[in-house]
């Protein structure tokens, strides 16, 4: 073959011989990243590449996860079929033997031990659609009141506490347009920089404006770095933090008396509370010197606009509520909020954190933000649901009592939808001990998860390639994500499941939809007049505009950017400060000579949650193949440790096997461990089963342990003494 002929036969090679473009939204964090997929065919390879697409929110920005996330979604271990455990081994069964095992399941236990038996588990990776439809599935198609979801154990105190503060909870009081022109920003107990990489422009374009940027956590982390000022905390102590910044903003004069006069409530309670507080002692529980602190308090004062961003740090805490309070008492004694550039943000987690978390997933809970005990809101939606009010259920118990109601034995069914609870449930031992007991199982997923295996039932789900519907994003944002694939095997839509459940119990006239928009034109009915009011929301409208910001309570309208301009959500109109217990914090995890350090838990930016998904994918578990301890070198050593060893942590609730990770960007009294890991990695075995008392959050964040060397503990020590290797 001449030169020439090579040559062209290797750029022949090369040309594209087909190319696919499919339009999606990433299923991960709650950024909701639009992104084009595109399949090219170049001989016989098929490749594919994601490119970001502009909107509103990210302005087409992606992150490693949403570049590859299709990998997961086209991975050989989908499930494709219905599994049936036979035996101890699960086996492809159709659909409709499927449906009749849950039919004569669910109804003999309805019939043995009552309505309540039954349980459903959900899930804020759920569209709008098909978390309206599992809060209605439980309470119509199945009739029991035991329904919560995994958003219990990550959005539930920032629910909680804007609600108490501001009467309504939508996590951003301000569009993220607004960030880039604020004046200070406080960052509490969040990692922006690793769990919604797309968002951190807004953040540091507000630092080339002049910015300040106070940050809050025990771990130095890509999102510290850019902050003016660390506060480097004890895990757990955020409460006592925030009730030290509020002290030092009232004894220098730098509220905003007009504001707190005319809009807030409670002011003077939180102030005389306040006169008790020793700044020494508080220096001294949280670990941040004085000075750090003064620093803090009167830069946020002084400066003319602030705004404050809480995440899971602060918030997975058994008091997450009173700190999520706490700081919004900053906001409100400076008046810095319901103005432009001024505001709070708890930025949500998973896809669609927010609007899961608003239309009767909870326990508590019905569509708009209504609530299961109250009578008029009982009355409207057991209307829109066909039903009579008398025949709703009540108000059940959250995420992980669940499980104690099955150790009790008063739960004996589960349906779990787009959850993995074995992993991210604290005390895992006992969840995974809990499921076992149960006398029948289903899950929804897309693959055998560590749940999964334990299950009776398995359906499969379709991925967020498949399946149509809406996502409410870390704005409030209501984004549309269009389904871009078929279906594949025998797999269904989540929603087209519980329609099937639905009809299989009896009740399928009430559940006869033909697809996620039918859902949503019900979702608009339901949510009207309510908290959270997506009325005024269509599906051709949020094509229209790229999205709508909620409340939109009319056709007319186009949702709202801001919140809180003329007044609050309380009926009086007014926000309401919170005393904090702060007492009690001191109390909440205390160190021991047997469990001498804090452990601490949360994310990296290659892996997602129970890493279900992510670990599927090549690409990303490449970046990080196994667990690991973030851990102090002085630590280490004085534990007879070493950089990259198996290490043993022990809490009273269980202990794990993880490798160890010198690093000098956490505290000296604490370890850090990501949970994206199952089996002798799962971090979970070692948290506590306490629950904040007022949103039922557990304390995630901060545990207290004992480290060790996993293996050959005394060839280790003759290691470091450097006996060992004399004797080599
Ligand atoms: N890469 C990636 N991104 C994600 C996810 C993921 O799994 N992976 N999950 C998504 C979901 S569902 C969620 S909820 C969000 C979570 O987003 P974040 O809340 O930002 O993530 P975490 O890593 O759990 O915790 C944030 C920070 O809190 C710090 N922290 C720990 N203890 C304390 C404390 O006591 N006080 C303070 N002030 N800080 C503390 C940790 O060191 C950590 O840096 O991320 C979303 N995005
Ligand atoms: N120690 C510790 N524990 C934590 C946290 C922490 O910071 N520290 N964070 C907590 C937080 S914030 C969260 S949000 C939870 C999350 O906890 P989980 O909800 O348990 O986590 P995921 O990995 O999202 O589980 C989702 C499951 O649904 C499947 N799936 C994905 N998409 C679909 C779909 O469209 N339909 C169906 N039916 N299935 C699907 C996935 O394969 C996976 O098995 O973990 C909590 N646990
Ligand atoms: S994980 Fe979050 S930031 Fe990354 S691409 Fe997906 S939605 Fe965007
Ligand atoms: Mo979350």
């Amino acid at each position: 073959m001449t030169e020439l002929m090579l040559k062209y036969f290797r750029s022949k090679q090369q040309e594209v011989q087909s190319e696919k473009v499919y339009e999606s939204q990433c299923p991960f964090c709650s950024m909701q990243c639009k992104m084009q997929l595109i399949k090219q065919k170049v001989v016989s390879r098929t490749t594919y590449k994601t490119i970001g697409v502009d909107n509103p929110t990210t302005q087409g920005r992606l992150c490693v996860k949403g570049m590859n996330a299709h990998q997961h979604a086209y991975h050989r271990d989908r499930i494709m079929t219905p599994l049936l455990k036979k035996e101890g081994q699960f086996v492809p069964i159709s659909w409709d033997e499927a449906m009749e095992v849950i039919r004569s399941k669910f109804s003999k236990i309805q019939k043995e031990d009552g309505m309540d038996a039954l349980s459903v588990y959900g899930s804020a990776s759920l569209t709008n659609e098909e978390a309206y439809l599992l809060g209605k599935l439980a309470r119509v198609g199945l009739k029991t009141k035991h329904i919560d979801y995994n958003g219990r154990l990550c959005m539930a105190s920032a629910a909680t506490g804007a609600n108490q503060s501001f009467g309504v909870d939508r996590g951003f009081t301000n569009s993220l347009q607004e960030v880039p022109y604020t004046r200070c920003i406080i960052l509490a107990g969040t990692n922006i920089a690793e769990c919604q990489p797309t968002i951190m422009p807004y953040f540091e374009e507000a630092k080339e404006n002049g910015a300040y940027i106070i940050a809050i956590d025990p771990r130095e982390t890509a999102t510290t770095e850019i902050a003016d000022l660390h506060l480097q905390n004890k895990p757990g102590t955020d409460v006592t933090l925030a009730a030290a910044l509020l002290k030092i903003i009232v004894e220098e004069k730098l509220i905003d008396e007009e504001f707190l006069e005319d809009r807030v409530n409670g002011f003077e309670k939180v102030a005389q509370q306040l006169d008790a507080l020793d700044l020494d002692e508080c220096a001294d529980r949280t670990g941040i010197p004085k000075k750090q602190l003064y620093q803090a308090a009167l830069t946020f004062g002084q400066e003319e606009s602030g705004m404050i961003f809480t995440a899971r740090g602060i918030e997975q805490q058994t008091n997450g509520t009173m700190a999520v309070r706490g700081f919004i008492n900053l906001l409100l004694a400076t008046g810095k909020i319901g103005k432009p550039y001024s505001g709070y943000g708890a930025i949500t987690g998973q896809g669609n954190g927010q609007g899961a978390r608003e239309h009767g997933q909870k326990a508590d809970q019905l569509p708009g933000y209504r609530s299961i005990e109250n009578i008029d809101d009982r009355t409207y939606i057991a209307q829109v649901w066909g039903t009579e009010e008398a025949k709703l259920p009540g108000k059940g118990v959250s995420a992980y009592e669940m499980f104690e109601e099955i150790d009790r034995g008063s739960i004996t069914a589960m349906f779990i939808m787009c959850s993995n609870p074995v992993i991210s449930n604290p005390n895992a031992h006992f969840v995974k001990q809990s499921l076992e007991k149960l006398k029948f199982l289903v899950t929804v997923d897309l693959f055998l998860s560590e749940t999964a295996q334990l299950a009776d039932l398995v359906l499969p789900a379709s991925s967020y390639l498949e399946d149509q519907g809406t996502m409410t994003n870390v704005e409030g944002r209501v984004t549309l994500r269009e389904a871009s694939h078929p279906l594949p095997g025998e797999v269904k839509h989540d929603w087209e499941i519980m329609s099937e459940i639905a009809r299989v119990m009896g009740e399928g006239d009430k559940f006869s939809y033909q697809s996620s928009e039918d859902i949503f034109e019900e979702l608009r009915v339901a949510t009207r007049g309510g908290r959270a009011d997506y009325y005024g929301i269509t599906y051709e409208k949020i094509r229209q505009n790229q999205g709508i910001l909620w409340p939109c309570p009319t056709i007319n309208s186009n949702g709202t950017e801001r919140l809180f301009e003329e007044k609050f959500a309380h009926t009086d109109g007014k926000a309401l400060m919170a005393q904090l217990e702060i007492q009690s914090e001191e109390k909440k995890v205390q160190l021991s000579t047997q469990f001498p350090l804090y452990l601490t838990t949360g994310r990296v930016m290659s892996h997602y949650l129970t890493g279900e998904q992510t670990r599927k994918s090549p690409s990303l578990a490449a970046r990080e193949i196994e667990s690991y301890m973030e851990i102090h070198p002085d630590t280490g050593e004085r534990y007879h440790l070493k950089d990259r060893m198996l290490v043993r942590i022990t809490s009273p609730y269980g202990s794990i096997v993880v490798r160890s990770r010198w690093s000098n960007h956490i505290r000296e009294d604490t370890i850090f461990v990501p949970f994206h890991w199952g089996g002798e990695q799962n971090v979970n075995r070692l948290v506590a089963d306490e629950l904040d008392p007022l949103c039922r959050m557990p304390g995630f964040k901060v545990t207290a342990v004992h480290i060790e060397p996993a293996v050959n503990r005394e060839e280790i020590l003759l290691e470091n003494s450097g006996a060992l290797y004399q004797k080599k």
